[in-house]
C-alpha cells in the first residue's frame, strides 16, 4: 500500500475510533494493523520462561526449625515470583512491536476456541519437567479468555483469566484489565494472587501504536509478603519507556509506608532492572535483577495445523491469517464472515434447542455462594483487594468494589476426561 493510501485509511480508522463504543473487538481496523494471531494465544506469554516460573520450588530452607532462615527463604521466593512476573511483560506487551513493527489488533476469539501446547524441559538434569498450556475462550460478549499452565513434576499451577474494557482519550486508547492470575506451588503449600495492570495504547496519531503500562499491580503471597509494582512510561520516573518500580513488603499493613520495603526493584520491564535491599530506589550500580533482552523466551510447542481439532485456534483461523499475511482485505472480510456466520448459526441452534454453549475445561465459580479450596478469597483478603468483578487490582471499599464475584477456574478433571484435543 502506498504511503498516501496508508495515511488516508489510518485517518478514517482514527475517526471511527473517536466515536467507538468501548468494544475494541468490534472495531474495524485497516488490514495493516491486523494481527494474524488470536487473543486466545496470548496466554502462552505467561510461561515463556518456565525456569523462572518454577524457580520458587527450589528456594527452600535446609533447616526447617530455623525461623530466620525460613523467613529469609520466603522473601527470596516472592522476589523470584516477582522476577518471573516481570519476565512475562516483554512478551505480553511488546512482542507484536518486535515481530511486526507495531502493536496489532489481535483476532477476536470465538466462543469455545482453544489453544494448547507444551514447553519441554530444557534444564540439565530434568529438574523442571514438562509444562503444559490450556487456553480457552470462555465468553464472547464480553470477550474473556481463561488459561491454565500446569507442571505436574513440580506440582505448580498457574491459572487465570482476562478481559478488557476500553475508553478513548484525545491521543490514546485506555484499557482496564479484568481478571487475575493465581499461582500455586502445591509442594510448598504456597500461593500467589497476581493482578493485571491497566495499559494504554499510544502512537495512534503516527499510525505506529504501542502499549505502555500504567498504574499499579500486586503480587500477594500466602506468606503475607506483598509486591507492589508501579508502572510509568517515557518521562515519568526515569524518562524511559516501559519503566517500573516494585517494592516488596512483609505484609499489606507495612506497605502503607515505602520506608518499610524489604527490597526495591526498578528499571525497564522490557530491558534491564536492578534490585537493592530496603526502600531506596536501586540504580545500575546495584545488583542486576532481570535483563529482558538477554533472556530469550522459550517458544511453546504447538501441534502442526493438520493435526489440530477444528476448534483449535490456528486451524480455525488459518484462512483469515493467510489473507491477513497477503493484506487481501476482501478475502479477510470473506473468511472472517464465514467464521462469524457459523457462530451465529450455532447460537441460533442452541436457542431453538433451549441449550447453551458449555465451556470445555473451565468453570465459572461464584465466590459469593461457593466455598472452595481455591486460595483466592484468603489472598484477596490479605491484599485488601476486591473479590468482585472489578478492574484488576481494585481495592476493597473502592468505588469499583461491586458487581458479582464470579471467576473462571480450571477443572483438571474435565481436562483428564478430554478425548478430542491433545497437546
Ligand atoms: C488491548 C489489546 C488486547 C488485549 C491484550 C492483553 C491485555 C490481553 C491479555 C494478555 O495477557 C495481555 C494483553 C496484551 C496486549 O498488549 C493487549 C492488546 C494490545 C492491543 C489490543 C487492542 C484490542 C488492539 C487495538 C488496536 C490498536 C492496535 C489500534
Amino acid at each position: 500500500m502506498s504511503g498516501a493510501m496508508h495515511s488516508s485509511t489510518w485517518s478514517t480508522f482514527l475517526k471511527s475510533i473517536a466515536s467507538f463504543n468501548g468494544d475494541l473487538s468490534s472495531m474495524t481496523a485497516p488490514p495493516f494493523i491486523l494481527s494474524p494471531t488470536s487473543l486466545v494465544e496470548y496466554s502462552q506469554y505467561w510461561a515463556e520462561h518456565p525456569d523462572l516460573l518454577l524457580e520458587p520450588n527450589f528456594l527452600v530452607s535446609e533447616d526447617k526449625d530455623n525461623k530466620d532462615e525460613r523467613e529469609a527463604m520466603s522473601l527470596k521466593r516472592i522476589i523470584a515470583v516477582t522476577r518471573w512476573f516481570i519476565s512475562t511483560l516483554r512478551s505480553q506487551y511488546c512482542s507484536r512491536n518486535e515481530s511486526m513493527g507495531t502493536e496489532k489488533k489481535p483476532l477476536n476469539p470465538f466462543l469455545g476456541e482453544v489453544f494448547v501446547g507444551k514447553w519441554d524441559d530444557k534444564s540439565a538434569g530434568g529438574k523442571l519437567g514438562e509444562t503444559i498450556l490450556l487456553s480457552e475462550q470462555v465468553s464472547h460478549h464480553p470477550p474473556v479468555t481463561a488459561y491454565a499452565i500446569n507442571n505436574e513434576q513440580n506440582k505448580t499451577v498457574l491459572q487465570g483469566y482476562n478481559g478488557i474494557k476500553a475508553t478513548m482519550s484525545a491521543t490514546s486508547i485506555n484499557v482496564k484489565q479484568y481478571g487475575h492470575a493465581l499461582l500455586e506451588y502445591k509442594t510448598l503449600e504456597e500461593s500467589y494472587l497476581i493482578t493485571l495492570p491497566p495499559l494504554h495504547i499510544e502512537g495512534l496519531i503516527t499510525a505506529s501504536p504501542f502499549v505502555e503500562l500504567e498504574g499499579t499491580s500486586y503480587i500477594q503471597s500466602s506468606t503475607g509478603h506483598i509486591a507492589v509494582i508501579d508502572y510509568s512510561g517515557r518521562g515519568y520516573f526515569s524518562g524511559k519507556k516501559n519503566s517500573f518500580k516494585a517494592r516488596i513488603y512483609r505484609d499489606k499493613l507495612s506497605s502503607a509506608h515505602k520506608d518499610n520495603a524489604l527490597a526495591s526493584i526498578s528499571g525497564q520491564w522490557s530491558g534491564k532492572s536492578y534490585i537493592a535491599k530496603g526502600h531506596s530506589s536501586p540504580s545500575s550500580s546495584d545488583e542486576l535483577f532481570y535483563d529482558a533482552k538477554e533472556k530469550v523466551p522459550e517458544r511453546l510447542i504447538v501441534k502442526p495445523i493438520e493435526e489440530q481439532h477444528p476448534l483449535e485456534s490456528r486451524r480455525a483461523w488459518q484462512k483469515v491469517a493467510e489473507a491477513i499475511k497477503k493484506s487481501d482485505y476482501d478475502l479477510i472480510q470473506q473468511e472472517k464472515s464465514s467464521i462469524e456466520n457459523q457462530q451465529r448459526d450455532l447460537r441460533k441452534e442452541e436457542r431453538s434447542a433451549g441449550t447453551s454453549w458449555e465451556t470445555r475445561w473451565f468453570d465459572h465459580v461464584d465466590y459469593q455462594s461457593e466455598h472452595s479450596q481455591d486460595p483466592f478469597i484468603s489472598l484477596s483478603s490479605l491484599a485488601n483487594l476486591s473479590i468482585h468483578n472489578a478492574p484488576s487490582g481494585s481495592l476493597r471499599g473502592s468505588k469499583h468494589d461491586n458487581g458479582d464475584a464470579k471467576h473462571w477456574r480450571v477443572s483438571f478433571q474435565k481436562w483428564d476426561e478430554e478425548s478430542e484435543i491433545k497437546i
